[in-house]
Order: structure tokens, then sequence, then C-alpha cells
């Protein structure tokens, strides 16, 4: 039997556990990246571990998420993570040079390579053929130390790509259309492959629009073959020595199979709160607009920017609509001033950001009241661009610039004949951005430079035998990460402060539950399915953890942020009868006992609440299991270098 591309590159990687779906698998890791918003904390837990130099083929920390530096604490981050960077062996690259996804697929991904980041977007990499997965900054650090990824080995979902785009359709529109049939938990357990004739169609650029995306659909991660184009996208950014062909065997079996006929797709629109909740823009066409952001790691790319400034060239920004536009990285923003396409963006009144996440993270730009923005962004959770009650919708680029224009949602197919827009033979390659670590003779003398915002690690302990924990909050179904642990102008300048940061967390669902939680001492939290979507941020298991949470009891979890729970040492637990959750009120106390004869050997977990027993599940590894004995994946890796 023949192999997927995704098991190919995963057998090849193996270092413990059997291949076998649903079994527990350890790989080898050749590269990370970090960003700044979680780079701190991965990078204080990475010193915790004691291991001088990276042990990865290549470690890239970025600065590209907090880049406001409206107080001192983002630039001491920035400055911390470049000592740590320059000491320990990993390239850093300095703030002002791109988003980290961008960055990485331009000057270091590599097909057939594995890639962890502390970011969830970084299956972006799968664009180039690469098994690139987003974790928690505990895991990604361990990786650096030379320790192995752990990772459910997931099932295949093949997607077929059949013909072409049409003019004026692209890339975002087809991940909008898969977001639209599987939903954002549709991918949970999954690698997604991409197949079929129309894959030649598309460039690596708009394959990682497509793999970037895919994280909203909680999948493990995306992939691209790596072929021709990749070749093309390689030799033009001088790296054509890294090529390798790729692809799944013809015999290859798939868990699922879905086929999207590229020519039949038409411009489409992810409606607030959920990517998953995607219409046609002809449906919605006409909506008045307030706001257009064009930019992000899944929309930043040269490409994108040329197919944006020829429909700005020329017109004028309707006078109702705000324009902001952030390329993705210093090379596009380098080639589109040199080419003019910038000076007709500026021309057309657009305002140009910095290339880093900016309003995607909620750096700024947030819309007016009830503002309607079109973002050509991955995410439009409810309060993420910092105003609650804005309505935001993703669309491609094409429709964001289509829309400045007339401000009022329009499909980008009335814009008449579209040119062919193709990628250079040569991108303008200047890594003088890109800091190299010092060498390994000379890391004694680097002194790392910590600011007064960076705290430590919360205090972790290991699992108690049994706990009496009043449920301190009850929520419901698709909570997201924003939710847990929100972001924003405010609050992402905390990240390198726990104490700090966990005073915002779940305020957006409850604004007394930070204190509420403190003063209960030990608790545990309520929720419903997909809990924990979206970002890899350890934060928002930091953050419950300082506040003294110790369970987290849902119906299901999404991927990484199960993963982080664990990492921190929180039961993430679900409940065996989903009905269940309506026998549990906040305020009612659980008690759990024999925890750690039945976490060590496995069996249900027995809650007993208001007079009656409750059955919980812990789907969890070995390996999971004395995590969380140990009290935490921190604790777990220094016993395990102690031994
Ligand atoms: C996001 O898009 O939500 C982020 C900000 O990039 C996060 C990481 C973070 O919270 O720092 C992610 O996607 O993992
Ligand atoms: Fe940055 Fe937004 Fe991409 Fe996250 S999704 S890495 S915040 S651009």
């Amino acid at each position: 039997m023949g192999l997927t591309l995704s098991e190919k590159i995963l057998k090849a990687h193996l270092v413990g556990g059997e291949f076998k779906k649903g079994s527990q698998i350890a790989i080898r890791i050749d590269q990370t990246l970090t960003q700044d918003a979680t780079g701190t904390m991965a990078y204080i837990e990475y010193e915790v571990m004691g291991v001088p130099r990276v042990k990865t083929e290549k470690s890239v920390a970025y600065i590209d998420h907090n880049t406001l530096q409206s107080g001192f604490e983002n630039a001491d981050d920035h400055r911390f993570i470049g000592s740590v960077a320059k000491k320990h062996g990993i390239s850093f690259s300095r703030p002002g040079n791109g988003i980290c996804h961008q960055v990485h697929l331009e000057r270091f991904g590599i097909p057939g390579k594995t890639l962890i980041g502390s970011d969830s977007h970084t299956p972006t990499g799968g664009g180039l053929g690469m098994i690139a997965i987003g974790a928690g900054g505990l895991d990604v650090a361990v990786a650096m130390g030379g320790g192995a990824y752990y990772i459910t080995y997931p099932k295949i979902i093949k997607i077929e790509l059949r013909g072409k785009l049409s003019p004026w359709v692209s890339a975002k529109d087809v991940i909008l259309e898969v977001l639209r049939r599987l939903s954002v938990k549709g991918g949970v357990g999954y690698i997604v492959e991409y197949a079929g004739d129309g894959v030649k169609t598309l460039s690596v650029p708009e394959r990682a629009t497509i793999t970037n995306m895919g994280a909203e659909l909680g999948a493990t991660t995306s992939i691209f073959p790596s072929d021709e184009k990749t070749l093309e996208f390689l030799r033009a950014q001088g790296r054509e020595d890294v090529y390798t062909p790729l692809s799944a065997d013809p015999d290859a079996v798939y868990d699922k199979e879905l086929v999207i006929e590229l020519d039949k797709l038409e411009p489409l629109a992810a409606c607030p709160h959920s990517p998953d909740n995607v219409k046609t823009v002809r449906e919605l066409a006409g909506m008045k607009i307030d706001q257009c952001c064009i930019g992000s790691c899944t929309n930043s790319s040269l490409l994108d920017m040329m197919k944006v400034a020829y429909i700005l060239g020329g017109k004028t920004v309707n006078p109702g609509v705000s324009l902001a536009i952030a390329p993705g990285s210093k090379q596009v923003l380098s080639m589109i001033s040199e080419n003019g396409a910038l000076s007709k963006m500026i021309d057309a009144g657009a305002r140009i950001l910095e290339s880093a996440c900016g309003p995607c993270i909620g750096m700024g730009q947030s819309p007016n009241s009830k503002g309607i923005s079109l973002r050509t962004f991955n995410r439009n959770f409810e309060g993420r661009s910092g105003t609650r009650d804005a309505g935001v919708y993703l669309v491609s680029p094409e429709t964001a610039a289509a829309s400045a224009l007339t401000g009022v949602l329009t499909d980008p197919r009335t814009l008449g004949d579209m040119p062919e827009f193709r990628l250079p033979e040569k991108f303008l390659i200047n890594d003088n951005m890109i800091e190299p670590p010092a060498e390994e003779k000379d890391m004694d003398s680097v002194e790392i430079l910590r600011g007064p915002n960076i705290a430590g690690y919360p205090e972790t302990s290991p699992l108690a035998d049994s706990l009496s924990l009043p449920c301190s909050l009850k929520v419901g179904d698709n909570i997201t990460t924003d939710h847990i642990m929100p972001a924003g102008a405010k609050i992402l300048p905390l990240r390198s402060n726990i104490p700090a940061i966990s005073q915002h967390c779940f305020t957006v669902c409850d604004e007394n539950f930070p204190k509420r939680a403190k003063e209960l001492g030990a608790s545990a939290i309520i929720g419903g399915e997909n809990y924990g979507q979206g970002s890899s941020r350890e934060h928002a298991a930091l953050a419950p953890l300082y506040l003294g949470v110790k369970a987290v009891i849902v119906k299901s979890f999404a991927r990484i942020h199960k993963a982080n729970l664990i990492n921190a040492g929180i039961l993430p637990l679900t409940f065996k009868n989903p009905g269940d959750y309506d026998k549990i009120a906040q305020g009612d106390r659980l008690e759990l006992s024999s925890l750690r004869e039945t976490v060590k050997n496995g069996g249900d977990v027995i809650a007993k609440v208001n007079g009656e027993s409750v059955a919980l599940s812990l789907e969890a590894s070995e390996r999971d299991r004395e995590i969380l004995l140990a009290g935490g994946l921190l604790d777990y890796t220094r016993e395990e270098l102690k031994k």
C-alpha cells in the first residue's frame, strides 16, 4: 500500500511510537520558529531546561506581533529574545523584517523537512511541502533542546483540486470553500493534503495562503506536493539547492476525500464571528463597509500586493472607508517600493503599515463602533479586532481592494479583465535584518538582557491525588483562545508577565473571572465543544494555571490548546456523556479522588457533584499522563534530563 505525502515525511522523521493511526508518535524536528508574543515565554522555558545550544538544523526567532511599543514592555521583550537567540544559536529576525510565516516561507522553508512553531499558522510552510505544525512555546523549547515533538498519528484528508481558478477568484476563496464545507472543527485530528491537476496552477505563495488558513479547520497541518512550482519559487529566492520533488504515492490511501472544482469557485467571505460562516460575495454585495485591512500571514505576499496595487492604481479609496495595508515582509515591501506598486497604493489613499501582524492581532486599526471591516486575515473571532461590536468579514485581497474603492462589499469580478500576475524570476534578496547567532565559542560573552516586565514561569506542583474544585466558570461551545486569553494592544505587551496578563483571562466572557478564580484558590472550568480553538498561545493555559485552575472539563478540545493544558499540568477532561454538561452549574463543587492512580493507569475520572457521579475521560498518551503527574512538561523535562 502506498503512502500519502504526509506519511512519507512523518515516517522519515519518526523517533518513537507506533506508526499507526490514532497512536502517539514522536517526530524529530528539523526547524523551529517563534514569534515575540509567544517567544519570550518559550525562551524563558528554554533557559530553564539548561541546554546551551539549540540542536535543530535551523531555529529562527521572529519579532512581528508586539511591534506597537506603546510602553517599554515590547521593546524589552525584543531585546531579551535577541540576546537569547544570539547566545543559544538561533537566528533573529529583527522587527521590521516581516511576519514570521511569510519570511520563513521566503528564506528558510525546505520541502520534506519538519517545522514546529509557537504560532498556530506555522502550517504556512506546508505550501512548500513541509510538515509544519503549530505548537505551544514549551513544545518548541523542548524541540530546540533536541527533544522530539509528540502528536497523535493523524488521519489524512485528500483535497483534490481540479481545473483552474477564474479571473479575480483566488487562493483565499479556495480555503474559504474548504472551511465552508468542513467547518472550524472539521480538521481536528487530520492532516489536509492537496492533490490533483489544479495544484500545478497555484504558485507557492497561493498554496501557502491555503495551508496557512487550514489552521482554522483545527487541522494538525496542511500540505502541498513539492513540484515544478516549488522549484520556481525556491529558484527565485536563490534557494534552488534545497529543492526536492515530493508527492504522495499513486496508490496512497486517505481517510477522507473531497473534490474542489477551481473553475466553479467564486469570491467568498467568512461572516462574523467565525471563519467557517462562509457566504458568497455575490449574496452580500452592496453591504456598506467602514474599513478594509489587507495583509497578515494569510495574504501579504508580493503577488497579493501586486493585485491590490493594480486594482487601486489611479483611483481613490472611497471616502467612507479606511484602507490599511501591511505588506508581509521587508522583501515584499522593498519590491513593491522599487516597482512602483507602493506608490499606486499610497496615491489611492491607502494607509501603509509596517510589515508585521498589526491589526490581525488587534495591534491598532480597531474599527469604529458597529463598524464593518473587510480583512484579508484568517480569524474574525468576536472582539479580536479590538472593537467588540464590529463585524469582521474575511475576504481575498482582490475583494478587499475592489470594495475599498466602492465603499460597499464588491465582487472583484466586476473589475473587468484581469491581467496575468506572475512571480518574479528573482526576488530581491537581502537578509541584513536576520541576525546570525554568536559562534559557540563566543556564546559565554553574550549577556541576556532582561527587562522588569519579564516574570518567571508560574509555580507548578505534582498532581494531587484528590481535588475539591468549585466550578469557577461555565462557558459554551467554540470558545477560542481569544476568549480565554485576549490579545490586542493593551494586553499583548504583558505576554512575558503571567501574573499581570492573568488579570485579563476570560474577561471577554466574564469580567470577574480572574478575581473569583484567584479567591477560590483551586477551581475547574466547564466548557462545550471545540474548547480552545484558534491560537497556539500557551498563555491560555498558563494564566488559568496561575489563577488556580486545576481541571478543564469540556465536551471536546481543540488540538493545540489541549496539548498546552497538559504541558501546564492542568487536567483536560471530557464528559463521557456530553449530556452531563447540563448537570454542572457555575459555583457547583466537584470532588475528584484517586486521581494519581487513574491518571497513571487510565480509566474514567469520576467527579462527585450535587450528589451525582459524572464520568470524565482523560484521552492522553502514556507520556501525557507522566507529564500531568509531574505537574507539567517543564517539571517532567527537568526530571528526564536529571535521569
Ligand atoms: C494569532 O493569530 O492568534 C496569533 C497571535 O498569531 C497566535 C499566537 C499568539 O497568540 O501569540 C497564534 O495563532 O498562535
Ligand atoms: Fe500574525 Fe495574524 Fe498571522 Fe497570527 S494570524 S501570525 S497575528 S498575522
